[in-house]
């Protein structure tokens, strides 16, 4: 009789429903396992199998502790701010709680098809007051720790949007959302003060057992540096808010090439650029301007500038050398400003070879001549003092030191982090819990008075002034001060959808617990997350901002730890091939080449698409989908059933199981647990499949105890069919059973020795497993006799399995 997946699965579904096996037992009981998901946003267009690749991935592990013993916690929430629903919003009229409630329920229904082992009751949203209650009180926390200000500076605004965006929200100079172009615009902003965090965040990534990848763009994005900021003085110019001579401060990482510095490049919208120009240089440098404005975006990296008409002095040579604009110095880094040393920077060697100023040696090359710009290490020389010392040794340190005592440079650590834009200026995110009083300045909602809600609002529309749609709601907006109790007026801007993310899962323990954010039982017990799948496409933003949260509440005493997820597992994408363009892409709507999942499980069923997820390739590599893979597990379900579900296969408790059967299932349950343990569970997958070919080839039956092993290790990757197995063949559940263990004896393969002959003659052995392939020893044992088979032309080799090999020669 064939698997009728229809029927199983759905008696399951509901008995999981009814009587879920997936509840969390009391914080303390016994040893945890804490599995996390990066909880999804409630889309219009619901779950893709994109999606379920990082859900069946946590839930294989989640399952395999569960059968352990483990007290699981693998809970499920809605990341339910954003612009999307706002958008949608707008579009429809209608209020973006009734659009999320609705994208909600429909998310909740196909998870519920992925049959992962959920404890429902912990469900939370970020949209709920009840929830973001507790994100505003953080944000309080942080803003009386002094880590929340307020700014008027120059943020990226994205015109489309009508929002500010982060910096880390913007890629390429494109908004990462939109698509479009960002501008630079002064708006009014709340900020939090993640510099403050640089350092902690930069020596905790140490101890993390995380993929180097992320760990690595997280270095890059926090751009530690360590350097000299060094002072050159203008010729001629005073400076704008004195009398004393216009100095200029560069950032460097190489002072000793100092005495190799014959130009200064400084970006164009510098504050200090309009003293610098020289007024026979205006028009040139509007010009450059117009050009630059221009080439915009399609700039390729060409390098752009124009000569200032000002010359600064080189504090140790003395010598005049010019100052020039150029487009490739970045307004936001260091100071803004360059030493160019061609002789030993490839950037500034381009420049100057284009607009032919001088180049000047002073760090030897140690294998000679050097083309371009030499940017190693190697002896000073053309350098006064410090000639004949190593460059980044010896030269470095004396240059600093003496360019201190001159007073004209001192240590710097640079990075490349910016604080927390943390304000927008849209509709459908978290009030931010402030009022602003004539009197009193920026007052904090107290304690009590949380959850500021959002009001009700006809119209969604971001006004695209810089203030949000929320400011023209006059009773919301006019309140009483808590501190003076006069007029004020409420903080307008919401906070970015990031919020609700970076301390959710403090929150899953206990989602209901009404005067606290969480208990501090639970963050003993529960923290930090043992195991966190989502995709890389958060390595910067949630995973930097939910690390940097974590710190600010452990410093605060709210915490007992200061890293939240002690392992990361990223999932690679699912491509596949799109008719529209012709090649194997990223799924879009757009492409024409999403699969919806709940197809594939009409179709073919949870459990086949589960393993098929699993079996597509390594789950952190992108992977392509196809179709046909489908078959191939349905016919290994349909096997599977059919040899356990044949009684003449499972011997009865007198039978003797033949022990070529047992040692192949020992063998297999170390398989099996050994991949998953390495996070290969495609191969662990088609160790199964080997594992069932073999028994059927040989015939092979197998005992009730080593049955349920098997269908224990299915039951991580194939839980409904799984269960009904468990049920039909012992009348036992899934929860009652333990996670199988093997004999380690019994996984030895056993070792023959086979001796090899040359022309008759024996001149070696070889060691293989018992069951090795006739091809393998053949070449085993070529190899083993070669320096004999030199000079002879082989006729034929005869194997005579297991006993010999003989190479007949000429
Ligand atoms: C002189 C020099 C000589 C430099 C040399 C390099 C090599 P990291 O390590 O990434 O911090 N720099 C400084 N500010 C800049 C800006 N706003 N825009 C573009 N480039 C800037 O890089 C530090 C180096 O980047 C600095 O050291 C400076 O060039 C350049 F043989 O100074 B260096
Ligand atoms: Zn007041």
């Amino acid at each position: 009789m064939g698997y009728d997946f229809k029927v199983i699965e759905k008696k399951w579904d509901e008995e999981w429903k009814e009587n879920p096996v997936a509840r969390t037992k009391p914080t303390g009981s016994g040893k945890k396992f804490y599995c996390l998901d990066m909880f999804p946003y409630p889309s219009g267009s619901g779950l893709h199998v994109g999606h379920w690749r990082g859900y069946v991935l946590s839930d294989v592990y989640a399952r395999i502790k569960w059968l352990e013993g483990y007290n699981v916690l693998h809970p499920m929430g809605w990341d339910a701010f954003g612009l999307p629903a706002e958008n949608y919003a707008i579009q429809n009229k209608a209020h973006p709680k009734v659009a999320t409630a609705k994208n909600i329920a429909n998310f909740k229904k196909q998870l519920s098809e992925v049959g992962a082992l959920y404890d429902w009751s912990k469900e939370l949203n970020t949209t709920d007051p009840e929830y973001y209650k507790w994100t505003q009180w953080i944000f309080l926390q942080m803003y009386s720790a002094g880590l929340a200000y307020e700014a008027d500076t120059e943020v990226n605004w994205c015109p489309v949007l009508k929002t500010v965006v982060a910096n880390e929200e913007v890629v390429n100079g494109r908004c990462e959302r939109s698509g479009a172009l960002v501008e630079k615009k002064n708006v009014r902003q709340w900020m939090l003060k993640i510099t403050d965090y640089a350092d902690k965040l930069l020596e905790g990534l140490d101890r993390l057992d995380w993929p180097e990848k992320v760990k690595s763009m997280q270095r890059n994005w926090i751009g530690k540096s360590e350097g000299v900021e060094i002072q050159f003085e203008v010729s001629g110019i005073t400076s704008p808010d004195s009398e004393e001579i216009l100095k200029l401060p560069v950032f460097t990482t190489r002072p000793d090439t100092i005495f190799g510095v014959t130009f200064i490049v400084m970006a164009v919208d510098h504050e200090l650029a309009e003293t610098i120009i020289e007024p026979s240089q205006q028009k040139a440098v509007q010009e450059y301007r117009d050009q630059v404005a221009e080439l915009g975006e399609k700039n390729q990296g060409d390098k752009l500038g124009v000569f200032t008409g000002s010359y600064a002095l080189n504090p140790v040579t003395k010598d005049l050398i010019p100052i020039y604009f150029a487009n490739y110095v970045l307004k936001e880094y260091g100071t803004g400003i360059v030493m160019a040393v061609p002789a030993h920077c490839q950037r500034d060697y381009e420049f100057a070879k284009k607009f032919d100023v001088s180049i000047k040696p002073v760090v030897q090359c140690p294998g000679g001549d050097w083309d371009g710009a030499y940017e190693g290490d190697g002896t000073l020389f053309n350098s006064g003092l410090f000639n004949g010392m190593q460059a980044l040794g010896e030269g470095r340190k004396k240059i600093t030191e003496y360019l201190a005592k001159v007073g004209s440079g001192k240590k710097v650590t640079r990075y490349r982090l910016r604080d927390w834009i943390f304000s927008r200026q849209r509709y459908w995110g978290e009030p931010i819990p402030l009022v602003h009083c004539q009197k009193c300045g920026v007052v904090a909602v107290p304690e009590k008075d949380l959850p500021v809600t959002l009001p009700d609002v006809e119209h969604y529309e971001p006004t695209g002034t810089g203030e949000s749609p929320l400011a023209s709601i006059e009773e919301w907006v006019n309140t009483m001060c808590p501190s003076c109790e006069g007029p004020a007026k409420r903080e307008t801007n919401t906070m970015p959808q990031w919020a609700g993310s970076c301390w959710y899962f403090l929150r899953y323990p206990n989602p209901d617990l009404s005067d606290e954010p969480f208990s501090q039982k639970d963050m003993k017990y529960w923290m930090p997350v043992d195991l966190y799948v989502g995709g890389i496409e958060h390595a910067i933003l949630h995973l930097l901002y939910a690390r940097f949260y974590v710190k600010v509440l452990y410093d605060l005493g709210h915490l007992p730890f200061n890293e939240p997820f002690k392992r990361l597992f990223n999932q690679g994408m699912i491509n596949r091939y799109s008719e529209k363009s012709g090649q194997v892409e990223k799924m879009s709507k757009s492409k024409g080449n999403v699969v919806n999942p709940d197809e594939i499980v009409e179709k073919y069923g949870s459990d086949v698409l589960r393993m098929y997820i699993l079996f597509m390739g390594p789950p952190e590599l992108d992977c392509e989908w196809q179709d046909t893979g489908l078959e191939g597990i349905k016919r290994f379900t349909q096997r599977l059933w059919r040899y356990l579900t044949d009684e003449k296969n499972i011997l009865n408790d007198a039978g003797e199981e033949d022990v070529t059967a047992k040692k192949r299932t020992h063998r297999l349950i170390k398989e099996v647990q050994e991949r998953l343990g390495a996070f290969k569970p495609n191969t662990a997958l088609s160790a199964c499949m080997e594992w069932l070919n073999d028994m059927i080839a040989q015939k092979m039956r197998i005992s009730k105890k080593n049955a349920e092993s098997v269908i224990l290790l299915i039951s991580t990757m194939a839980p409904h069919m799984a269960s009904e197995l468990m049920e039909r063949l012992f009348d036992k559940k899934l929860q009652d059973c333990q996670w199988p263990t093997f004999d380690p004896a019994l996984t030895q393969v056993d070792e023959i020795t086979i001796p090899i002959q040359v022309g008759g003659k024996m001149r070696g052995t070889i060691t293989v497993g018992a069951n090795e392939k006739e091809q393998v020893i053949r070449d085993l044992a070529r190899k083993a006799v070669t320096r004999y088979l030199i000079d002879k032309e082989i006729i034929k080799i005869v194997y005579v399995p297991k006993r010999m090999v003989n190479f007949v020669v000429s």
